[in-house]
């Protein structure tokens, strides 16, 4: 069984603060060293899953620069999570839900979410980011998106429909009450949910050491009567197969899963964090280089002789072109205006609040 290395016994401090915790629970991977799982992603979708995770670094490393330049807001990047970001969303069908929390764009462009939406929210522009997509609008408080990602789940199988529902959320989001009433709740009813709990080493400053006393997150899942699974979250075919597997056993009657998707945060928390103030740049450099998510299945395809040198710049280029045009595409839209501020709360305005659009619309601003 792989293990990737443990680095918290009983009195022994870490030796990086934000690194894994890991005990005794098998942690399931396709690629590298000490491969546990098969590869049944077939050739085509692996590329597709590849072409996707580049798309994502190339459309992060875009809106980094916007909000640099004041044309973005505050922005979450994914760098480092692309493997499970790409990989999950692959495993899901269009008919299923997802409840996705502020840093899954790449989640969310899989479900069919253009980046342009994702640039038009970060923009602070009014209007559904999702469209007509089966995903709900990205919570930026942690995890209170669980428990309606449990309902919609239910209502999925009570219309009888063939989906499920996935709430993506950190391991920050696992300490916060809402995170237990779901699972909690799921588990009893076997609600056809998928819990994609992205441990990325770092709650903001809060290193994952200092999140729980649990030896892994995917073992809170036991407490609850559902099945935890411990994935490599930077191995994009592992993460795909389990979620996968999650879908087709939650489709089955046999209810929720808990996957802990194992990854780093190689970048800030948002563009408003410096993470050099809280740890250390050995241990982000530890997570780069061969344990890229990118690097690995770049690396994976090449051996398998699917990826040439020709193909990877290809990728390049056309992630930059398409990352290029959604940005050209949201910035032509119309200027947000103020009285926007009053709209998508309610269905129907509160009278205070039509009092303070009234007040605002007889100011002079
Ligand atoms: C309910 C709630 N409490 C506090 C915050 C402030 N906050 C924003 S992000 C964050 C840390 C979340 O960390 P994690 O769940 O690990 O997700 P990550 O940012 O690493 O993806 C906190 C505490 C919030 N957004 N919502
Ligand atoms: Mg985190």
């Amino acid at each position: 069984m792989c293990l990737l290395r443990e680095n918290r016994g009983p009195g022994q401090q870490p030796s990086f603060k934000g690194a894994l915790i890991l005990e005794s629970w098998p942690i399931y991977r396709v690629m590298g060293d000490g491969t546990v799982a098969p590869n049944v992603v077939p050739n085509e979708l692996a590329l597709k899953i590849y072409q996707d995770m580049v798309l994502l670094r190339t459309f992060d490393e875009k809106a980094l620069n916007l909000q640099r330049q004041g044309r973005v807001g505050t922005f979450p990047p994914s760098l480092g999570q692309e493997a499970t970001e790409i990989g999950s969303a692959h495993a899901l069908s269009k008919q299923d839900w997802m409840a996705p929390s502020y840093r899954d764009h790449g989640a969310l462009y899989v479900h069919g979410v253009p980046f342009e939406n994702v640039i038009l929210f970060a923009m602070g522009r009014a209007g559904s980011l999702a469209g007509d997509v089966r995903a709900l609008p990205s919570s930026i408080p942690i995890a209170t998106h669980l428990p309606h990602a449990v309902g919609l789940a239910m209502a999925a199988r009570m219309q009888g429909e063939d989906a499920v529902a996935i709430a993506y959320f950190g391991d920050g989001g696992t300490s916060e009450g809402d995170f237990h009433e779901a699972l909690n709740f799921a588990g009893v009813f076997k609600a056809p949910v998928i819990f994609l709990c992205q441990n990325n080493g770092w709650a903001i400053s809060t290193p994952v050491s200092r999140q729980t006393g649990s030896a892994t997150l995917a073992q809170k899942a036991e407490a609850y009567g559902i099945r935890g699974r411990r994935v490599d979250g930077n191995d994009a075919l592992a993460v795909y197969q389990v979620v996968r597997e999650s879908r087709e056993r939650a489709l089955a009657g046999h209810g929720p899963t808990l996957i802990e998707a194992v990854t780093y945060r190689l970048g800030p928390h948002t563009t408003a964090d410096d993470p050099t103030r809280y740890r250390d740049t050995e241990e982000v450099g530890a997570w780069r280089g061969d344990r890229d998510p990118i690097v690995r299945l770049g690396a994976y395809l090449d051996q398998q002789g699917i990826l040439t040198a020709d193909d990877l710049e290809k990728i390049r280029v056309t992630a930059l072109e398409w990352v290029n045009q959604a940005v050209e595409a949201a910035e032509a839209m119309p200027p947000v205006t103020p009285l926007d501020m009053f709209e998508h709360v309610y269905a129907t305005m509160p009278p205070r609040l039509i009092q303070q659009l009234q007040d605002f619309e007889g100011s002079d601003r």
